[in-house]
């Protein structure tokens, strides 16, 4: 079973992509596997964050477009503590348009992003259009993460459209890291990773329909690999302390789940 194999053996296996080998290699070296969403809205206080975050993380997710004031060389202050701390950036722009439009706009992020969100919405040609500028850009390992269920209360998405996403990242393995789901049926392969976000030790929902489990409940009951925590993070009177508590809960419920 995917959820009982240790991130070691997955990262081993065949059909293991680069990018996903990578996310693994991470995750081991620094005990992780924890995802913070910076979602606040300037330039400087998501680099303030970041560096707080940083030494508790295997990812760092942001929404670029909502935050205020970035330019190039935030980006480059951001790619810098990646590599300082040895973490991956996640653009979240779960894009959704045609094959030619998402290729486009994917070329504008594969710079700096290492991972991006996509929604299958669109179909496989979509992946086919970020594939193509994934191998004209070989210098860089780079991938997406799918988005297959939603956290949200009231969203769209069906079995079948759940069935046929995973039918989306088993076809572009090569640079399919995982998906984005809730539920810890949706992946069968342990070559994916399943990120989940709608974590928060605090509350149970926001007033926008966000819904939140625990650490442990996203790990043992949801099947996450990879949790995303945002406000639980940052908007914490200590975000660097918070993210070491996620990040050591997180992983304890990990090594428990892999040692049953
Ligand atoms: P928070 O922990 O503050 O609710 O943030 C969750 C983050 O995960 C947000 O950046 C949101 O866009 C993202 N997200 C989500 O909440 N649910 C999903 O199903 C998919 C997401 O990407």
């Amino acid at each position: 079973l995917r959820t009982q194999l240790e991130f070691k053996e997955r990262a081993e296996l065949l059909e293991t992509s680069k990018i996903a080998q990578k996310i693994f290699k991470i995750s081991l070296e620094k005990k992780s596997n924890l995802c913070v969403a910076v979602d606040v809205d300037t330039a400087d206080k998501l680099l303030d964050i970041a560096e707080k975050v940083a030494p508790h993380i295997c990812i760092l997710k942001t929404h670029i477009d909502a935050i205020n004031g970035v330019t190039d060389s935030t980006i480059n202050d951001l790619q810098l503590l990646a590599k300082q701390y040895n973490f991956l950036i996640m653009e979240d722009r779960k894009m959704a348009d045609i094959g030619n439009t998402v290729k486009l706009q994917y070329k504008k992020l594969v710079d700096w992003a290492d991972l991006v969100t996509v929604h299958s919405v669109s179909g496989g040609m979509m992946l086919k259009g970020i594939q193509e500028v994934i191998n004209e850009n070989t210098d860089h390992c780079r991938g997406v993460f799918i988005v297959a269920e939603l956290s949200c209360n009231g969203n769209l998405i069906s079995e079948q459209y759940i069935k046929e996403t995973v039918k989306i990242a088993e076809e572009y393995k090569d640079i399919v890291a995982g998906l984005v789901c809730q539920s810890h049926d949706v992946i069968s392969s342990p070559s994916l990773l399943q990120l989940t976000p709608g974590v928060n030790i605090k509350n149970t929902n926001d007033n926008l329909g966000q819904q939140y489990q625990s650490p442990s409940d996203i790990i043992l009951t949801k099947g996450a690999d990879i949790a995303v925590v945002g406000r639980g993070i940052y908007q914490d009177d200590n975000p660097a302390e918070a993210a070491k508590v996620y990040k050591e809960s997180l992983w304890n419920t990990y090594l428990e789940r892999v040692s049953n």
